[in-house]
């Protein structure tokens, strides 16, 4: 755990400033926690409201995957929650996204274990042992799908003998992360890995692409929890050394990461001595990590999931909250 003293010296080490009161050296990270501009209680005790998020088509969803089979919820005015009538087993709602304006929800456990993809009410279960829909990502270049050992572009299969745990498009390639894998990120187009740092770094734990430094073209983020570091890499880059560092406290800092335009938001989920977690966002032309929000309650584990959408409204999954009931809340 980051305890305070080792926060300041990694947060003093690596040039974002100071943050302890009564230092007169400068205080770059002054972000002040506000009030969420908006808060969804989770309502099902151990369903983990906030565990998965997605946004598309008007509407923004998120996944309480671990009881009762699961459910998946939309957001509503006024922190109200409405049901979404799906089939409530498997994890429902473990995988969430919403492509080409439809809602699809991936449900890895359901039929022991195959697991079986919802889009709108369709039903598609998965291949014994497959653990379909345990990720689901939109990307530009279609919907990915993760099943036991690899993923799914639509139809194109991709085996690649680890479990991919997100997935995003950077210049027409589809980019895998596998953190359990030797390496890290697959590059589905040229069949290539990105090596990993450290054998214990799980980068690729998370991905995102945007134009995160303003300059046009788009970057990768890849969250490396095990080092409590995300990387950002230009595009021509095939190698995470060649990136750039953004090292967090601890607390599993980059196991959730969520990319908009000059925005990135990282998730710290075990962040803080109560694992109340806490969500972080680097903005386009400065060094400074800012803090966008702490958990609310010991075990809330705020930034497991996060979800920036394109006006750059920040949203963050506590599936933990309230002894597991979970949280959403908008942070900006
Ligand atoms: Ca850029
Ligand atoms: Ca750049």
């Amino acid at each position: 755990m980051a305890t305070p003293w080792r926060h300041a010296a990694l947060v003093a080490l690596i040039g974002l400033g100071c943050r302890d009161k009564g230092d007169d050296s400068p205080v770059t990270d002054s972000t002040p926690i506000v009030t969420p501009m908006g808060r969804w209680e989770g309502v099902t005790p151990g369903g983990g409201l906030g565990a998965s998020l997605a946004s598309g088509a008007g509407a923004r969803y998120a996944g309480a995957p671990w009881a009762d089979g699961g459910a998946v919820w939309r957001l509503a005015p006024e922190d109200q929650l409405t049901a979404v009538p799906g089939l409530a087993s498997g994890a429902f709602g473990r995988g969430l996204a919403v492509h080409d304006g439809v809602l699809v929800v991936g449900a890895p456990l359901a039929e022991d274990g195959a697991g079986l993809l919802w889009r709108d009410g369709v039903e598609e279960p998965g291949a014994a042992g497959q653990l379909l829909g345990a990720l689901v990502r939109s990307t530009p270049l279609g919907l990915v799908v993760s099943s036991q050992g690899g993923a799914r572009l639509e139809a194109e299969v991709f085996d690649v003998g680890a479990r991919i745990t997100d997935a995003a498009a950077l210049d027409g390639r589809l980019l895998l992360g596998a953190p359990a894998a030797t390496d890290a990120v697959y590059d589905a187009q040229d069949g290539l890995w990105i090596p990993r740092l450290s054998p214990q770094d799980e980068a690729g734990a998370a991905l995102c692409v945007a134009d995160l430094d303003g300059d046009g073209a788009d970057e990768l983020a890849v969250g490396a929890p095990g080092m409590n570091a995300v990387v950002v890499l230009e595009a021509s880059a095939s190698s995470l050394a060649e990136g750039r560092l953004i090292q967090g406290a601890g607390g599993r800092f980059g196991q959730a990461l969520a990319c908009g335009a000059g925005l990135l938001v990282i998730g710290a989920p075990l962040d803080s001595d109560g694992l109340r977690g806490a969500v972080f966002a680097v903005e386009a032309g400065s060094e400074t990590l800012l803090t966008l929000g702490v958990g609310e309650t010991d075990g809330a584990e705020l930034g497991a999931e996060v979800l920036v959408e394109a006006d750059g409204a920040v949203f963050a999954g506590a599936p933990g909250h309230n002894g597991g009931a979970g949280l959403v809340v908008q942070l900006r």
